[in-house]
């Protein structure tokens, strides 16, 4: 059986979170070419997506991640079926971008599998085992919820935890993202911050990114899922999305500029 490797793609790294369904394809295609590459030295991918711009933007519009209001219940569901377009839509790109370099890939939406939010949803895991050599890929979604609420949503972050923790023969967990070279010890975007080459649960950082726009749970949802993949798995990994090569340097020598996370 091969190494899996559960990759998430932010979706602050494909897409230009402020500007409603707007795809940084630049981003997309310089890291399929290295999804490719770590492929060809034998690796079984599992890919996983953020909704950045095609999802935030509308579901925060709607307050869809509070599930059904009454007061404006017609209008949320419009929202909910157009996320789910549009994520498909964002998925597309990916998988066409993936296909260039040769990959086959399966494109499993969570509206189709999975019920209910955060990390307990249910759904069955086992269809992204990749086996065959086709890359089984989803995203954060608008779910059902089978209750009052009647919807929400189900973060990327949490189905990568699932995921990397249940699948069989997973040695890396890996977060690319798009604003930092990984976990920094305070918000990116302020002078002197310094990227941590590590970090565990005891350690202390003041590190929102792209709060004001998520409506899940930026950076802090990520590192939380991530120390917890990394109980299970010894490679668990949150580094810069933009810089594609540090993954197949990390798969290939162990190492790479990012951050490793820590179990506790
Ligand atoms: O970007 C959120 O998924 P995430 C999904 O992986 C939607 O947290 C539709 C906003």
């Amino acid at each position: 059986m091969s190494r899996k490797v559960v990759i998430k793609l932010g979706g602050g790294l494909i897409t230009d979170k402020g500007r409603e369904k707007t795809v940084d394809a630049d981003a997309v295609r310089s890291v399929a070419k290295f999804i490719a590459e770590i492929t060809d030295i034998g690796y079984a991918v599992i890919l996983v997506h953020g909704a950045g711009s095609y999802g935030h933007i509308l579901a925060k519009k709607w307050s869809i991640a509070s599930g059904s209001n009454s007061s404006i219940i017609e209008n949320q569901r419009k929202a909910v079926s157009q996320i789910r377009k549009d994520m498909v839509e964002l998925n597309t790109i990916v998988i066409d971008s993936l296909e260039l370099h040769g990959l086959q890939c399966e494109c499993l939406p969570p509206s189709d599998w999975a019920i209910g939010t955060g990390k307990e949803f249910s759904g069955d895991i086992s269809i992204f085992e990749n086996e065959n050599g086709v890359i089984p890929i989803t995203f954060g979604d608008v779910v059902d919820t089978n209750d009052s609420k009647e919807f929400g949503i189900l973060s990327g972050d949490d189905i990568m935890l699932r995921l990397s923790t249940e699948i069989d023969g997973v040695s890396h967990a890996v977060f690319l993202i798009g604003d930092a070279p990984g976990i920094m010890d305070r918000p990116p975007n302020q002078d002197g911050a310094i990227l941590l080459e590590s970090w565990g649960p005891n350690d202390v950082v003041n590190s929102e990114h792209y709060e004001e726009i998520d409506v899940t749970g930026g950076i802090r949802l990520k590192m939380d899922r991530a120390r917890e993949i990394s109980r299970n798995v010894e490679n668990v990994w949150i580094i810069d999305g933009r810089e594609p090569s540090r993954l197949l340097e990390l798969l290939t020598r162990g190492q790479t500029i990012g951050t490793r996370i820590m179990p506790s």
